[in-house]
């Protein structure tokens, strides 16, 4: 009998239990639903104020309220780079008018020389992650022919890309660049490829990927410049920052998307020389800084905005004890200035470079640890940068970047990677998991989703 008592009262404590646990989870379901539904509003005053002040320019000038073109005509860069934001969102009315003019309005025969990097990662990215979220075929159309106009860039005795190309001509100018240009561009020319049946572009940005690896030091590291002419580096400095960082990005994902093993086996060869030489273990804090290709000695102990997209990176490739370690410091450098420098001295603590981008990086990282661990922390985490990023950045004519996170003085700019990226990574941070299937799609550099429907 005592033994009955004992197990009915073991029971009614362990439902009572589990009824408070599943009380505490649906409060916190509830509060991250409400998160989503801010970040929308946000994101929605951006887009408004972009249809407002700079339809059809490039970008908005929030404080100037003026349209920028970055070649002086527009590429519609903010319109391209934020359709697959407002389709997720279910903005519908915003997204039919943003694709409309997409669709009438886009023309790459322009004599222009562009950007081969950032027109890939934003222009190409952008239509075909479109394109498969809404099987609109003129999408397709407009990616293949910017493909087309684009592949002239890598007619460089190495097959590395020369950093500028013209969209009529086919020129190329400017032979020295860096590894996140040469190696950021296999995903987006090889799903063009599975989608139009063309291998050239998958066989041209493979090229390019395998030709920077290919130079790599015999420690294994990449430097920040090189001349595709020569093939020679021109700058040995290794690190995980701006201008190398989404090389590393590319040979992890295209596995991924591609099952391409040679990209695989590339990661597995590149990888281990990142975490030896440049992680630094400081103080019980975990930062990636700078070193020497060549001999892998430390030559700076910075990190920066940018950088903070490791943490996603080594996460999303399964290392996730050492991606919540360097969370810790990116969230600890947020946290100095409730604002994250571009660039900080991690020895010292002093900001090296001021400026605030309204960039991306850490709140991916946020958003794919909180998709791997579940960890509440992360939604805390994502809600306090949220609060200080409105906080700071919120201005009645849209987002603003910062000159100087100390200060908090504005800098006139509202970067098309704001509605691509920015805003998409918190809204998926706290939204329910059905509005993007996580492990259905592989995000380019600038968080366009891309599928495996080919
Ligand atoms: C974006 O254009 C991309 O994320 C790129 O890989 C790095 N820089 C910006 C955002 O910071």
């Amino acid at each position: 009998m005592p033994d009955r008592i004992a197990i009915t009262a073991f029971l009614l404590a362990a439902f009572a239990a589990l009824a408070t646990h599943g009380c505490a989870k649906s409060r916190q379901d509830e509060h991250a639903r409400q998160l989503a539904a801010r970040v929308r509003t946000e994101f929605l005053h951006a887009w408004n104020n972009y249809e407002r002040y700079a339809w059809g320019h490039d970008a908005l000038r929030p404080l100037s309220k003026t349209g920028h073109d970055w070649y002086g005509q527009s590429l519609l860069m903010t319109p391209v780079d934020a359709l697959d934001t407002l389709i997720l969102m279910h903005l519908d009315a915003e997204a039919a008018r943003a694709r409309s003019l997409i669709v009438n309005n886009l023309s790459f025969d322009r004599d222009i020389y562009v950007k081969n990097f950032e027109v890939t990662i934003r222009l190409l990215g952008g239509l075909l992650s479109s394109y498969q979220l809404t099987g609109d075929k003129r999408l397709l159309n407009l990616a293949e022919d910017l493909g087309k106009r684009l592949l002239p860039v890598f007619n460089s005795p190495t097959g590395l890309p020369y950093v500028y190309v013209n969209l009529r001509t086919g020129q190329t100018r400017d032979a020295v660049t860096n590894p996140a240009e040469t190696g950021t561009l296999l995903l987006e020319f090889g799903i063009l490829s599975k989608l139009t049946s063309r291998p050239v572009f998958y066989e041209k940005a493979k090229r390019a990927l395998v030709e920077t690896f290919k130079r790599r030091s015999p420690l294994g590291l990449v430097g920040e410049g090189i001349n595709v002419e020569t093939g020679a580096w021109t700058n040995t400095d290794s690190h995980i920052s701006g201008g190398i960082d989404s090389y590393y990005e590319y040979l992890w994902k295209c596995w991924r998307l591609f099952g391409d093993k040679d990209c695989r086996d590339m990661w597995n060869a590149s990888i281990p020389a990142v975490n030896k030489y440049l992680a630094d273990e400081t103080g019980g804090e975990l930062w990636y800084g700078h070193a020497d290709m060549q001999t892998g000695k430390r030559t700076k102990t910075t990190y920066g905005a940018l950088d903070a997209f490791f943490p996603g990176l080594l996460a999303v490739s399964g290392d996730l004890k050492q991606a919540r370690h360097l969370q810790a410091s990116s969230f600890k450098m947020w946290n100095l200035y409730s604002i994250e420098p571009e660039i900080l001295d991690y020895k010292t603590m002093h900001v090296v470079a001021r400026s605030y981008h309204l960039r991306p990086e850490i709140v991916e990282s946020t958003y794919y640890l909180y998709y791997y661990t579940g960890d509440p922390k992360y939604r805390r985490m994502g809600e306090k940068m949220f609060g200080d990023f409105v906080k700071y950045c919120r201005t009645d004519s849209g987002y603003v970047a910062l000159a100087d996170v100390i200060s908090k003085q504005q800098l006139d700019e509202m970067e098309s990677f704001v509605l691509a990226e920015t805003f998409k990574y918190f809204y998926l941070l706290f939204a329910s998991p059905g509005t993007l299937e996580f492990d259905k799609v592989i995000f380019n550099t600038e968080a366009h989703p891309l599928s495996r429907m080919w």
